[in-house]
């Protein structure tokens, strides 16, 4: 029998119902919590896709938890992925970007899983048309519907699903559940559903390029400074050439292009920020553990990432990720020089 590829496609929720049968004990829920994550991103890709047609784009006149204005697309997509996750049944607590607290589901549809999200990240790019992307984490809550909040403050180490949606020139998805493996799918739009279009995304060990806000570099610690120096300015006898320096201040954007192409992505802590600027929760846990499962490493400069134990869920950390002997060649720049990490 040929296998007529264009009627056998692998879309996401066939993916993710072949890795439900790989767990004998799974009950399909996760399965459903997928759908909802998906309606999220397809949502907002539509809304991206036109926000300038119909002017979505511009503050919506209040700020959230960050103090940064909240443009009407960040509104928009919050409340959508709110509702849709809610309507699932099958989370107790989320966490967004955009809401000062943790939100608590309704009594009749909690269900077992914490999520925390960023609903745009890098939305500050909106009006530039820079790729910007929705950020997700899902946790599996011990005591699942009848769980307290203590519960989402763990070692991301618990995380259980991570992924990311970027929407740019074309809608990609993003996922691993921590089985060694990292897919990218990618949105076809004429069928509204999630192809898979990068199997087995493994991360190259070294790269080319890294990829920092130089604007900060007056603030860095020395180890921060150390380390890009050496990629900056290898030494004659190394025979090495420098590194290419590719920043588009969206880390949906930024993390995408290490993740394909190698080299490392950072976002040190500094004078102005000891703890960094990324938040643990919807933005470091969840790429963490994407680069991880790709084979890389991410790391905080001393510390791995997806060992930090947040206090606060709008907790910040430090950010160095990329592939193996990149992050190794932090750790020595760490090791050998101050730091407030
Ligand atoms: P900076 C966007 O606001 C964001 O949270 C990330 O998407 C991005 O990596 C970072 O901030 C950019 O921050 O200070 O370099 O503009």
């Amino acid at each position: 029998m040929t296998d007529h590829h264009q009627t056998n496609i692998m879309t996401l929720t066939r993916y993710v119902l072949e890795e439900q049968r790989q767990h004998p004990d799974a009950t399909g829920d996760l399965t459903v919590a997928m759908n909802s994550v998906q309606l999220g991103c397809k949502f907002v890709e539509s809304c991206v896709r036109k926000a300038r047609l119909v002017n979505l784009v511009g503050l919506a006149g209040n700020t959230n938890v960050q103090g940064e204005d909240q443009k009407k697309l960040d509104v928009l997509s919050n409340e959508m992925f709110v509702n849709a996750l809610k309507a699932s049944g099958k989370f107790s607590f989320m966490v967004s970007e955009e809401v000062d607290d943790i939100i608590f589901v309704p009594e009749s549809l909690r269900g077992k899983y914490c999520i925390t999200f960023d609903p745009l990240d890098g939305s500050s790019n909106i009006d530039a048309g820079v790729n910007v992307g929705t950020i997700f984490g899902i946790w599996r809550l011990p005591s699942g519907p009848r769980a307290t909040i203590d519960e989402i403050l763990v070692p991301g180490s618990e995380i259980i699903a991570g992924g990311y949606c970027m929407y740019g020139s074309s809608c990609n998805l993003v996922l691993t559940f921590g089985n060694g493996t990292v897919e990218g799918f990618t949105l076809d739009p004429a069928i509204g559903e999630f192809i898979l279009t990068h199997p087995d995304i493994r991360i190259p060990p070294k790269g080319k390029i890294y990829s920092v806000n130089e604007g900060n570099s007056m603030y860095w610690d020395d180890a921060t400074r150390s380390y890009f120096d050496s990629v900056k300015y290898p030494s004659p006898e190394s025979g090495l050439k420098p590194y290419s320096a590719r920043y588009i201040g969206s880390m949906v954007a930024d993390v995408h292009r290490t993740l394909l192409y190698g080299g490392v992505f950072a976002y040190p802590a500094d004078r102005k920020s000891r703890s960094g600027k990324l938040r643990i929760l919807y933005e470091s846990f969840p790429m963490a553990f994407i680069i991880e499962q790709a084979g890389g490493r991410a790391i905080t400069g001393t510390q791995r990432v997806l060992d930090l134990v947040p206090t606060h869920i709008h907790d910040r950390c430090p950010v160095f990720l990329g592939g193996t002997e990149e992050i190794a060649q932090v750790e020595a720049a760490f090791a050998s020089h101050a730091s407030w990490v």
